[in-house]
Order: structure tokens, then sequence, then C-alpha cells
């Protein structure tokens, strides 16, 4: 694990974004933990949020035109991204998000920002079975616009429709490349290594078993 996951995990658990419990996933799925990065609801957070995304899709050599951020919570993610690829890499990287609902007057339209066009990576929060993305990538084709990925904050590591994980079929179906700062398996190895959670651990691997990839 680098050390930019680990200071993530830290922040995330005294900001209340991972927590432990039970949960009913947008899949109905019932998880023994939650990843929520609505509550990275600081400039500060976002600012660590942002500069942890920027330097994975950097790390991982992704390669993109611009971002795009599905709303909601996909809207301060972009913003928060293109911001710290700007100011850590240098990279200044157009960014667009789109409305739940189109707007039929003033500038019109579904998407907000940067005009569609060339190799979009799609950034949001975080990957369980799946089913988000197709969303995303409808509104990118249309546009006449290309896939060039998707960026997460969590993998969940999760089975999707079948057997493979979200994550592969999401890259098989599209043929791009699916990037998370955390999986479920480097949350694990924090737990572990930090020793204190040894119910949520097993609440952890037991859901695993269940739903895992
Ligand atoms: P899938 O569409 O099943 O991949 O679920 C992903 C979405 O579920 C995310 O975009 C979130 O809105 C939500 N989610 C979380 O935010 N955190 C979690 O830990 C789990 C979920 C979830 O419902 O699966």
């Amino acid at each position: 694990m680098q050390a930019y996951q680990h200071a993530l995990i830290d922040f995330a658990l005294a900001r209340d974004v991972l927590r432990f419990g039970s949960f009913t996933l947008k899949s109905g799925r019932q998880s023994p933990y939650f990843f929520n990065t609505g509550l990275f609801s600081t400039g500060e957070a976002l600012r660590r949020l942002g500069s942890a995304y920027a330097q994975r899709a950097v790390e991982a050599g992704l390669e993109f035109d611009m971002l795009f951020g599905p709303a909601y919570k996909g809207i301060p993610l972009v913003s928060a991204v293109s911001i710290a690829l700007a100011a850590d890499h240098g990279i200044d990287c157009p960014w667009a998000f789109n409305r739940k609902e189109e707007k039929d007057h003033g500038e019109g339209g579904v998407v907000v920002g940067a005009p569609l066009a060339g190799r979009v990576l799609i950034v949001d929060d975080v990957i369980s079975a799946g089913t988000s993305v197709a969303e995303s990538v409808d509104l990118i084709d249309a546009a006449g616009a290309e896939l060039a990925g998707v960026l997460v904050a969590l993998d969940r590591q999760e089975r999707g429709q079948h057997e493979h994980s979200a994550t592969q079929e999401v890259a098989a179906r599209h043929g791009v490349p699916v990037t998370a700062i955390l999986t479920l398996d480097t949350l694990m190895e924090y737990l572990e290594r930090a020793g204190n959670r040894p119910q949520d651990l097993a609440a952890m691997r037991d859901y695993r078993s269940r739903y895992g990839a």
C-alpha cells in the first residue's frame, strides 16, 4: 500500500466516509461497510481527495483528453480532480458533468462544462455492481466522444452481473481500464495492520466470500 492510499484511509475514517455497520447498497446487497465520498465535505477534504485521484491517474499512466463527472456525486469530484491535476501535475485538463434533468432554456442541454470530445475519463466515487457507469458511457457515445476509462476512489471488488468483478466486466465491455485509488483488499490490509477492528474485518471477509469476485 502506498503512503497516499494509507493517508486517504486514515482521513476517510476520521471523516466518517468509511463506516462500519449494516448498509443496503444500490444493488440491494447488505454490506458491513460503506464508503460515502459525499462526506469529504469541506475544502480541505476535497483538496486531499482530488490530489489522491490525480496521483492515481498519473501513476497508472491513464491517457485521456478530458474528465467527466456523473451527477451528482461526480460533480465536486471532477472539479477537485481537475484542479489537482493542474496544481500537482501541471496538467490543464477540460472537465464536464451532466445534469440529471435536461434544461430547455438558457444554455440548454445535459452537459455542463467543456463539450464532450476526444478521450473522456469518467471520474466517479465507488464501483460495486457496476450499473452506474453505463449511463455516463451512453452520454459519451451520444456526443461522438470516446471513453478513455473510469477512475474511482473505491473498487469494492464485487461480482457484477456474472462471475467476473464489476470492474472486469466494465473494462471488458468497453475495452478501457477501470482504475481505483483504493480496493476492498486495500481496506482489509489496512484493518489487518491496525488490528483494532477484528469484528468489522471478519464481517468484511464474510461479505467478500458472498459477493466478492
Ligand atoms: P454500482 O452502480 O452497483 O456499481 O454502485 C455504485 C454506487 O453505489 C456509487 O456510485 C454510490 O452512489 C453507491 N455506493 C457508495 O457510495 N458507497 C459504497 O460503499 C457502496 C455503494 C453502493 O450502493 O453500492
